[in-house]
């Protein structure tokens, strides 16, 4: 029963392939992939694009043209009598337009049966483990961010936005080689930081005030995610409190992480630190993801799985480990860090410091 991937979800179709447009899909066959795309890419693709790739061969294909004689022999040639395709990311009436295509096809090439079937995440699997390159291109996205964090710092005087210091924190990525932002900055001045991921405005800073900055870059199509608390004058006794517990939750937690572990365990380590100092409402999110060519991927440390999905950490998978307090008006905490996991335990690919009292 040969099986091909339908696959179009751009950050799959990059990993495939290095391919970045905005319009294209893949089918894959026997270790052979056929993307298709439209000639808005088609000429910059053929020269960018590699004739092989984690030993898959690469084809490139004109969408516009011919494209059922193309498919079908495709799936002539493979015998294909099963697609499988990206249910996490086909929309339904993707889904309908795919399923139309395919009766037709095989209809009028005369093609055996192919049966559509879901399969959520093929290739997020494989994209799990990462190679030597892909861990390079990860560490550079998070030492551009390290870097950016030495210098915000000195821009976070009273009277500032949260929107100037976003516009700030991108401009000075790019400038040194990230290519884009991973998501939007998370800059929240004061009782902000209570909403873990509040919307910049022009909210000022004050001259004794707490600051959360959640930021990442992308270099060579690779995210970084770095978030760190810091306080511009000496914090409150609670904000003390409450710092010292996200950070003990969060060493605790990196210190123990080693292949072996699954998502949900990770997440307990820290949760149980932050339940026991009595902020069991406060953390409001899971402890940490998995981190790529996507800004969120997998694995979860999360504390609600259904077994399928709680994956045991393996070397060279890379996540974040976030642990938050969240006090409703007040103010809140999170400090996170990107770890890589190693065959013994893992290496804390996040350089920048934290903030310390005195
Ligand atoms: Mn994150």
């Amino acid at each position: 029963m040969p099986l091909s991937h339908y696959i179009t979800s751009p950050g799959n179709i990059f990993y495939l392939t290095g391919f970045q447009g905005s319009n294209a899909f893949i089918i894959l066959a026997d270790r052979k992939i056929h993307l298709f795309t439209d000639q808005r890419y088609l000429s910059e693709a053929k020269v960018l694009i590699p004739k092989k790739k984690n030993n898959f061969s690469i084809q490139i294909h004109d969408l516009k043209d011919k494209l059922e004689n193309k498919l079908a022999k495709i799936f002539k040639k493979e015998k294909i009598s099963e697609i499988n395709f990206e249910s996490n990311h086909l929309t339904f009436n993707e889904y309908k337009k795919l399923s139309k295509f395919i009766k037709k096809t095989q209809k009028d090439f005369k093609l055996t049966n192919i049966k559509l079937k879901p399969n959520p995440d093929f290739i997020e699997k494989m994209r799990l483990i990462k190679k030597p390159d892909e861990i390079e291109k990860i560490k550079k996205a998070q030492n551009i961010a390290k870097k950016v964090l030495t210098e915000i710092k000195k821009e976070l005087k009273p009277g500032i936005s949260e929107m100037e210091i976003a516009f700030k924190i991108e401009f000075m990525g790019r400038k040194l080689g990230a290519e884009n932002i991973s998501f939007p900055p998370i800059v929240a001045f004061g009782k902000n930081t209570s909403i873990p991921h509040h919307l910049c405005d022009n909210t000022k800073l004050k001259n004794n005030d707490i600051v959360l900055l959640d930021f990442g870059f992308k270099y060579q199509g690779y995210c970084s995610d770095m978030t760190r608390t810091l306080f511009t004058k000496t914090p409150s006794e609670k904000q003390k409190k409450v710092y010292e517990t996200v950070l003990k939750a969060q060493n605790e937690a990196i210190k123990n992480i080693k292949p072996g572990i699954t998502g949900q365990k990770a997440d307990s380590i820290a949760r149980k630190i932050i339940e026991k100092a009595g902020f069991k409402d406060n953390f409001t999110h899971s402890t940490g993801h998995g981190v790529g060519i996507d800004i969120h991927e997998l694995p979860n440390l999360s504390p609600n799985f259904k077994k399928k999905k709680n994956i045991k950490l393996q070397e060279n998978m890379v996540v974040t480990v976030e642990p938050g307090i969240y006090i409703e008006n007040e103010f809140g905490v999170r400090i996170e860090d990107m770890i890589l996991i190693t065959k013994n335990g893992n290496l804390n690919l996040t350089k920048a410091k934290k903030f310390t009292f005195n």
